[in-house]
């Protein structure tokens, strides 16, 4: 029985149903039966004690907390008559920060109101203008909707697609974000993908050429958790993990401080994390870290002749090359050095603190402060997420950091670090202890290989041309290539709306023949799609793992059959390449339980010793059970308790075997542990990093040690001919994209109890928002050259001035005229200046904000929810 048969059948009582979860009353108002409030037990004479008791007598599940977020958390969900109940989080053995529980933050516990919520999408979908002879294009987004039968959804999809592969061949076809259907058109040929530095901005060049662990690995760039109690600073640039990285990072965090560790923010907003841990705040201009950090070395050059004890000498001579003329490396095409550089040597211009403060807005006190703080006889930790790199001529953020550290000597130590706390990993560097197995699916490779940087994205399109010039970690030197695209479709990300320049964008599918896209609601995507699949989420899956932190690996289980008409990716993309007339069997010849059982049984968990051992132990009678083939084994932890933990965490004590200093390998032997750059050491002069950078063409003035440039758009671009001090331009803001707590990136952006708690207001520096006549709750129109949104004021004076901070991964929701984002969704901000490898610079955009005098915005969770009535 679905769940919407099993919620209209008369067999279940509406009392049972008020008993159920806010989930089922939000499926409940669709199927008619309004009116329950939300997570309430209505008293009535029928609810007595015992049957509230009743209540929590279900199946306590390991539920799915799937989402790109920096947790990832055990969520437990409580079952019963198949309708989730409660939530709550791991609770498998007593808390300890040895030892601590796996838990799940606030968006984790309302996972229950996404899932069930009543804007699911719930049947295929088609728009009502759009036609296979006549697709209507600019209706996209205003459309109505009508439902149609999943043998003509597949259908619609097989035929453009075999129109498309017919007449224009693969290289017509763009692909965002690819799950299973990519598998169907890979076997058809291929499809130009988009490809983008989001994440990382301009760490996605193959860093390890520099010496640096790579940034697409968070392993082995910092020290482990228990080595952070033994640094004297802990100094963060561009991160917070407060908001960043929920379940246990900021716990770990916790730790050091409670040992005495003192803390510092660099960064443009004394953030949730500065606060949390009553930081010294070193506030910085977004986008402008290079100048600060030339600053900061060319003080502790300074500090170094006048005090001494300051530059690790030795470090940089044995550890590195190229950071003055006695450490050149072979190969160097000029004699020019880093520090020379520093010094003005070669511009006549010292990179004081002076210089940069103009640029950076740090007070010069507060550069020297830090030249200090990283000077050799602190045990310093520098931590970083990728903020700072995030931004427009940010290319040489990844060197310049490094050499920071080095010049500190705070690579290898315990005590010192000079690496990323981000994501998942914030705060607990070192190999994974636990970690899932391949679930066995063999690629089907893509045989095209355009990839389409995301800032040219949009213009490429429209114009017909682009330039290609690799992708992450994998650039070429540039070339032009046609391009011809009249397909579309969206699977896994939201990369539709995550994309810069949205507004191009939606003029850009307009323009296609044909746009369809797997979706749970009416995301961006969705909304400007002509063919939406609703397809289910995690939680109605046979099961699957996500990757937990360093320690833990979490593991999920069905909770709900499929809702309403939803299908897995795997079996849209089955029923796709079926309409094709393709052999569905050979491009999905695995089973999804199958996948999982693959994945369990090559789980492993670290000995001691360094040893990857099997983790679970599964029995003939479990593969029998599941219906799957394998080979049973012993492992740590029988499946049933497995499941039914939802985690595996391996248990640690302070000063044990697992116990990881980033780097240590290298500096006890660097003979025999090199880094993986060219000479083997930190490469402050790196040859190949200029010629890589030249050779896109978008900036040809890099040089092999880190240097400052001027941003195509960044803070020298808010005056008029790029002078500081000048007359203001028109855009005379920075614009920064913090990622919201209410959020994971666009998801769960819905859910109205995250909406009530987040608003997701536009942040405002006080003395710019009085300069407006702006104070809190007013509504507020920031604008750029690429668009206009609204959002409501919250005035900080935790805000460095010159700053509007509109946080990341809104729904757009245009109005009536199209001209205002009621949403204040990021990308319909942000335009497509591009320079150097192509980074998505999100955080040193151009904005201006004025107070709006139309129609006050209403708050988000009383807007109503996109739900479709078919
Ligand atoms: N809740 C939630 N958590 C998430 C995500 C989410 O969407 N929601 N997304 C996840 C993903 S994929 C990512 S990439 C991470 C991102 O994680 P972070 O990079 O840590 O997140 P941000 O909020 O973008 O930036 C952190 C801080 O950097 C500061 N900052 C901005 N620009 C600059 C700059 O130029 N220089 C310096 N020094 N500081 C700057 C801002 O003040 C901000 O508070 O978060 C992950 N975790
Ligand atoms: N302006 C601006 N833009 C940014 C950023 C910024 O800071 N500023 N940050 C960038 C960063 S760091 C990142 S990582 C990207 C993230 O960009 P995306 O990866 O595009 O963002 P998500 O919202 O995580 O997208 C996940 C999508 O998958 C869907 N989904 C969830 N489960 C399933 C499923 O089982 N099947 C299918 N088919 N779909 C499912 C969700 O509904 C959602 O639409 O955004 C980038 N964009
Ligand atoms: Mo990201």
């Amino acid at each position: 029985m679905s769940y919407l048969e099993r919620i209209q059948s008369s067999d279940i009582s509406r009392r049972g149903f008020v008993k159920a979860s806010a989930a089922a009353v939000a499926a409940l108002s669709v199927a008619g039966i309004a009116g329950c409030a939300p997570n309430s037990v209505e008293e009535t004479e029928e609810t007595t004690t015992t049957e509230a008791r009743d209540i929590v007598s279900g199946e306590w599940k390991s539920a799915a907390c799937w989402h790109n977020c920096g947790g990832r958390c055990v969520n437990k969900v409580l079952v019963r008559d198949g309708v989730a109940i409660r939530q709550k989080t791991d609770d498998s053995h007593e808390d300890s920060p040895e030892y601590f529980q796996q838990r799940s933050c606030v968006r984790g516990h309302s996972q229950r109101m996404q899932c069930f919520g009543a804007d699911r999408l719930k049947y295929p979908m088609k728009r009502k203008g759009w036609s296979p002879d006549n697709p209507n294009g600019e209706m996209r987004g205003k459309d109505e909707w009508e439902r149609i039968s999943w043998d003509e959804a597949f259908k619609y999809v097989a035929d453009e697609l075999k129109k498309a592969y017919d007449n224009y061949g693969p290289r017509s076809v763009l692909m965002h974000g690819s799950r299973a259907v990519n598998r169907v058109t890979n076997t058809l040929g291929g499809t130009v993908s988009m490809t983008d530095t989001n994440s990382f901005g301009t760490y996605c060049f193959d860093v390890p050429r520099l010496g640096l662990a790579t940034a697409f690995d968070q392993t082995n760039s910092a020290n482990d958790r228990f080595d952070m109690k033994n640094a004297e600073w802990i100094v963060f640039q561009g991160c917070n993990p407060a908001w960043a990285s929920g379940g246990s990072p900021c716990y770990h965090f916790l730790q050091a401080k409670k040992a005495g560790v003192k803390f510092a923010m660099i960064s443009p907003s004394y953030n949730a994390t500065a606060q949390l841990f009553d930081a010294r705040w070193i506030p910085v201009r977004t986008g402008t870290d290079t100048a600060f950090m030339l600053a900061v070395a060319y003080e502790m050059l300074k500090l170094d002749e006048s005090e001494g004890d300051i530059i690790d000498w030795d470090f940089l001579h044995t550890y590195c090359v190229g950071f003055d003329a006695e450490s050149m490396p072979k190969g160097a095409k000029t004699d020019e050095n880093f520090s020379d550089y520093v010094l003005g040597k070669y511009d006549d211009t010292p990179k004081t603190a002076e210089w940069a403060s103009e640029i950076c807005g740090t007070p010069v006190e507060d550069i020297r402060w830090y030249a200090e703080i990283l000077g050799k006889s602190h045990a310093t930790m520098m931590l970083h997420s990728y903020a700072f790199a995030r931004n427009h001529d940010a290319e040489d953020i990844p060197q310049l950091y490094m050499t920071l550290g080095c010049m500190g000597g705070h690579f290898g130590k315990s005590g010192h670090a000079c690496g990323s706390t981000y994501h998942a990993w914030a705060g607990n560097g070192g190999p994974n202890l636990v970690v899932a197995g391949s679930n066995g699916l063999e690629a089907i490779a893509n045989p095209v290989d355009d990839a389409i940087m995301a800032p040219i994205i949009w213009d490429s399109i429209l114009a017909g041309k682009y330039k290609y010039f690799g992708m992450p970690n994998a650039y070429v030197p540039a070339e032009e290539r046609d391009l011809d695209i009249h397909v579309a479709y969206y699977e896994s990300s939201a990369r539709f709306q995550t994309t810069l320049n949205l507004l191009r964008g939606i003029e850009v599918l307009r323009s296609l023949d044909f746009v369809f896209c797997n979706a749970q609601f009416l995301t961006t995507q969705a909304k400007y799609s002509d063919i939406v699949l609703p397809v289910t989420t995690e939680w109605e899956t046979p099961g699957g793992f996500t990757s937990g932190n360093r320690e833990a690996l979490f593991v999920y289980t069905q909770i709900t059959p499929p809702l309403y008409e939803a299908k897995t990716d795997r079996e849209i993309g089955y029923g796709i390449a079926q309409a094709l007339g393709l052999n569905a069997d050979e491009i999905y010849p695995l089973s999804e339980t199958q996948m999982f059982m693959n994945q369990i049984l090559g789980s492993t968990v670290m000995e001691p010793s360094g040893e990857m051992v099997p983790l679970v132990t599964v029995t003939q009678e479990d593969l029998d059970a599941w219906g799957c083939t394998g080979t049973p084994q012993e492992g740590k932890v029988d499946l049933a308790t497995f499941l039914a933990n939802g985690c595996y965490q391996v248990e640690r004590t302070e000063g044990d075997d697992y116990t990881f200093i980033a780097y240590k390998d290298f500096i006890d032997d660097p003979e025999a542990n090199p880094v993986g750059s060219e000479s083997g050491k930190f490469e402050i002069y790196c040859q190949w990093k200029k010629d890589m950078l030249d050779g896109i063409g978008y900036s040809t003035d890099f040089k092999p040690y880190p240097s400052y440039r001027k941003p195509v758009e960044g803070y020298e671009t808010t005056f008029v001919d790029g002078k500081i001090g000048g007359e203001k331009t028109e855009y005379p803001y920075l614009i920064y994209n913090p990622h919201y707590y209410r959020r994971s990136h666009t998801v769960l952006d819905n859910v109205q109890w995250l909406q009530e708690a987040w608003p997701n207001p536009v942040y405002l520096a006080r003395s710019d928002a009085e300069e407006k006549g702006i104070v809190s709750g007013d509504t507020v129109c920031i604008y750029t050259p690429a668009g206009k949104g609204l959002r409501t004021a919250c005035v900080l004076d935790t805000l460095m001035p010159g700053h509007v901070g509109v946080p990341h991964g809104t729904w757009i929701d245009m109005d009536e005229n199209e001209e205002y984002d009621l949403a204040g969704c990021d990308n319909v901000l942000t335009g497509s200046s591009v320079s150097g490898m192509g980074v998505s610079g999100y955080n040193n955009f151009n904005c201006n904000f004025e107070k709006f005098e139309g129609e006050p915005l209403v708050p988000d969770c009383e807007k109503p929810q996109r739900i479709i009535e078919l």
